[in-house]
């Protein structure tokens, strides 16, 4: 892939303090794509800050800088904090995300900072006009994709992968590998080519599948199997699967930030099931976090839209519903028989 990253630059060049967010619930590629970022930055000299607004999964932390300085700020943890980066900085760096209310508490912040915005993200694209520069494209598997296409075609970079910092690196693939689940959906070419340059560069992906994916705790292994034995649905007349997760159940099963990390995708290895759910109580219990696959043609991005106050891509995505955890069955069944077949197979 190759990107016009001039103006990316010029607003790079301009800037000594960027400010770099991604979004509510961070996932892989959002630890991943900011931490990247941060490393990338560092290289050259500037003073980068990252926030995100809720926790992150323990199984990441190795991506984090080692200077006290480049530590996380969570926004939940200290609101202040992540307040004043927002407001006395040159540039921010939103990363994969499509709209500013998935930063939760910093849209307004964002939006009234002096400084310059900068959007780079693989979903579907909502809200580039609030940016002085969007790169979106969802050809890509993942936001820490599009940013080593990005970070290739800068000049000191120049096309030469060797050129960008090991824990740059390190930190692009982890968001790939778990955006893609490892390597099994929204995979391109350009993925592969990616992929292997970073191992030419020095990521051991083993070491990387082993932190990352293969880090769990026995509790989180066996609430897998709870929700697999116990709580998932099928609605055959869909080809669907769906699984609910409350807040009770978390505690049993001492669940922490990053658990239900690929839960959803579960139900899609039964060969009748090509739509899956998953709908996990929140801990404050004011809203159900809805998770949604499916398989080829059929698009659960519409499905997100229409029922579930949220969106993402074809084959994943997600959002919320506010009503109580017993009502979500009937809920997702009647949006299910409901759903018009057009946008469906759109
Ligand atoms: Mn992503």
């Amino acid at each position: 892939m190759t990107i016009d990253s001039s103006s990316f630059e010029a607003l790079l060049a301009a800037a000594r303090d960027i400010v770099l967010i991604s979004h509510f619930n961070p996932d892989g590629d959002a630890v991943g794509s900011v931490t990247a970022a941060y490393h990338y930055l560092k290289s050259r000299g500037k003073e980068p800050h990252i926030i995100l607004p809720s926790p992150y999964p323990e199984s990441m932390a190795f991506l984090e800088p080692e200077e006290a300085e480049g530590r996380m700020t969570i926004c939940e943890q200290d609101s202040e904090k992540a307040r004043r980066l927002v407001r006395g900085t040159d540039l921010i760096i939103c990363l994969d995300l499509n709209r500013l209310s998935r930063t939760e508490y910093l849209e307004q912040d964002i939006l009234s900072a002096r400084a310059k915005r900068i959007l780079i993200d693989h979903h579907i694209p909502a809200e580039l006009e609030r940016f002085d520069l969007a790169i979106s494209t969802t050809e890509v598997s993942s936001t820490c994709e599009l940013l080593y296409w990005i970070l290739r075609s800068l000049p000191d970079v120049a096309g030469d992968p060797a050129r960008i910092p090991l824990r740059c690196a390190e930190s692009i693939y982890v968001g790939m590998m778990t955006d893609t689940n490892n390597f099994s959906n929204s995979v391109f070419p350009g993925t592969f080519e990616m992929a292997a340059a970073l191992i030419a560069r020095g990521v051991d992906k083993d070491a990387m599948q082993e932190k990352v994916l293969h880090c769990y705790s026995v509790s989180r292994t066996r609430l897998m199997g709870h929700l697999i034995k116990d709580k998932m649905t099928l609605v055959t007349r869909h080809q669907a699967a769906y699984m609910l997760l409350s807040n009770k159940e978390k505690e049993r099963y001492c669940f922490k930030p990053g658990d239900s990390e690929g839960f959803v995708n579960l139900p899609l290895a039964i060969g009748s099931v090509r739509i899956s759910a998953l709908f996990t109580e929140n801990a404050v219990g004011n809203y159900i976090r809805v998770s949604l696959r499916s398989k080829g043609n059929i698009n659960v991005n519409r499905l997100a839209n229409r029922f579930f106050n949220g969106g993402g891509h074809r084959n994943a995505a997600g959002g919320r519903l506010y009503i109580p955890l017993d009502e979500v069955p009937a809920y997702f069944e009647k949006a299910l028989d409901e759903w018009p077949d057009e946008e469906k197979f759109s």
